[in-house]
């Protein structure tokens, strides 16, 4: 089998990993130029944001393994083959570093690192403006229940914060300190508990702008929001007049609607937003070339292997 290479950003040791774990193949680096005659056999693909004219002249791609483990990309893809399989990575190490990054921004929150920071900044000693919250006191809710989502709950229940996890279907967590509901008649209900909103929802036409005024309007006054989904979950005009009018007390964002974020973009000085560059999770190479490398023998076997997307549904 032929494989189409292609991962932005890769020095080459990734490709030569997976020229050495699957001998059997022949894996074209898509950056050498292939000529027409060298895609044309080519039946799946490896890819990290390939670029525009990745799928021309391979008329026979049929599965697409994904090194991420968000797809909205890919899906929207002008070249993608109509009727190819996309499987993405499950996890690869990166629903550990996702709980480690939320931890990070609830802490952040619960214990009112912007206000003390901002104090800190001014020279001013703010002891009698600090008031303990509890972590029980901080609740904290989740937008999806996925790999990752799921993870960030239990790390976070963990460290005593009662959890709430909204995905699309039911879904059931053997943990009494971790609640789930699903499905929009929930989604009001659920907003209003969370003092400390996490988005780990995919990028679909269902939640592109969920991170809306309306949204926020039904959040406890002063939440704090932590996005590391995708930049178009939120709408950043909505988020700047939300902290602006106090109904968000902050947030901490990884992604953005336009990467790299511009430098003039008004949210790198925002004192109540901490920005990170797209690094709240990334896939670790053995546990991802692993993942890619048992889903293609499952593939060749004709079993189904881990993470298809629906690609109706989006994800
Ligand atoms: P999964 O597909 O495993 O989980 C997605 C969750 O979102 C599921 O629980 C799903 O519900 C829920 N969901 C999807 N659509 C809706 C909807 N319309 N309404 C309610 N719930 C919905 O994804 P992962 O956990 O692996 O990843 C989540 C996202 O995290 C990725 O798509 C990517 O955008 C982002 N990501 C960001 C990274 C970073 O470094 N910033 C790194 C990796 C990922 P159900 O359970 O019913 O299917
Ligand atoms: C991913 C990401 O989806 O890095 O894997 O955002």
């Amino acid at each position: 089998m032929s494989i189409l290479f292609y991962c932005e950003g890769e020095d080459g040791q990734l490709l030569q990993t997976f020229r050495q774990r699957l001998p059997d193949h022949v894996i074209v680096d898509w950056r050498s130029e292939p000529t027409v005659s060298d895609l044309h056999d080519i039946t799946a693909a490896i890819v990290w944001k390939p670029p525009a004219e990745f799928f021309d002249n391979s008329p026979q791609m049929r599965t697409v393994y994904a090194f991420s483990a968000g797809v909205d990309s890919i899906l929207k893809h002008p070249g993608l083959p109509e009727n190819s399989t996309i499987i993405r990575l499950r996890d690869a190490g990166m629903a550990q570093q996702m709980a480690e990054y939320a931890l990070f921004g609830v802490l952040q929150s619960q214990r009112q690192m912007g206000t003390q920071r901002l104090a800190q900044s001014r020279r001013q000693w703010i002891q009698n403006e600090v008031r303990a919250i509890s972590a029980a006191d901080t609740r904290v809710g989740i937008l999806g229940a996925g790999a990752l989502g799921l993870k960030v709950a239990e790390r976070l229940a963990l460290n005593g914060y009662p959890v709430c996890c909204w995905s699309r279907s039911a879904r059931t967590v053997d943990n009494v300190k971790i609640t789930c509901v699903h499905g929009q008649e929930a989604l009001g209900g659920f907003l209003n508990t969370c003092n400390v909103l996490i988005c780990l929802l995919p990028l679909t036409d269902a939640t592109t702008g969920i991170l809306n005024a309306r949204l926020f309007d039904q959040l406890p006054l002063g939440a704090f929001l932590i996005n590391p989904g995708r930049g178009a979950h939120l709408s950043e005009k909505d988020l700047l007049d939300a902290l602006a009018s106090g109904r968000i007390s902050g947030a901490m964002l990884d992604v953005f609607s336009t990467e790299p974020l511009p430098e003039n973009h008004p949210f790198w000085n925002h004192p109540a937003i901490i920005i990170t560059p797209h690094i709240a999770a990334q896939s670790l190479p053995n546990e991802s070339v692993n993942q890619i490398v048992n889903n293609i023998r499952t593939v060749e076997r004709g079993d189904v292997p881990d993470g298809v997307v629906d690609r109706k549904r989006g994800y």
